[in-house]
């Protein structure tokens, strides 16, 4: 048990080493059991030259993993997919409640509970894939808003990739 735990340490810890993006601070949204969906959050720090962007996401916890953002659209917080989440040369971008986050959509294991670990893969526009292991954290009420995927139906263009668009 040990073992394995120190062998996933070294592991994901050569996979930042190898990275020009580093990961900090990722967690994943605690659900009650009767949410199908949530969301991870994380700063990321590109230390490399060049801008580079997160093209997409995957995860083991639910069927799909989407890059999401969060804008006031005619002064409503509205919540739609993005192609990319850019991180600019030698800066960070954070994924935080309210503005980016990757969106964990049909989860595999409910409720995600505070003592679990959720596993994440960010695919990056350098070709590097980057895992994350993010802890499940209660997020503060309040900003549950917007994850409730819409009961209106004109946030449901985003599935045709058209989010965001004017
Ligand atoms: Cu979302």
């Amino acid at each position: 048990m040990k073992l394995k735990s120190l062998l996933l340490l070294i592991a994901s810890a050569s996979t930042i080493y190898a990275s020009s993006v580093t990961v900090k601070n990722a967690y994943v949204r605690a659900t009650p059991p009767s949410l199908p969906n949530s969301a991870a959050f994380m700063e990321l720090h590109n230390s490399s030259d060049k801008d580079i962007s997160v093209t997409s996401a995957s995860s083991d916890a639910s069927k799909v993993a989407e890059l999401h953002t969060h804008d006031m659209k005619d002064g409503v917080m509205m919540m739609y997919q993005v192609p990319k989440i850019d991180i600019k040369a030698n800066s960070s971008t954070t994924l935080k409640p309210g503005g980016f986050h990757v969106m964990l959509l049909g989860l595999k294991t409910k409720p995600l509970k505070e003592e679990m670990n959720v596993e994440i893969n960010l695919h990056l526009s350098n070709g590097q894939t980057l895992k994350v292991f993010a802890p499940v954290k209660k997020v503060m009420a309040g900003m549950k808003m917007g994850h409730g995927m819409n009961k209106k139906s004109s946030g449901m263009s985003c599935g045709a990739g058209k989010c965001g668009s004017k």
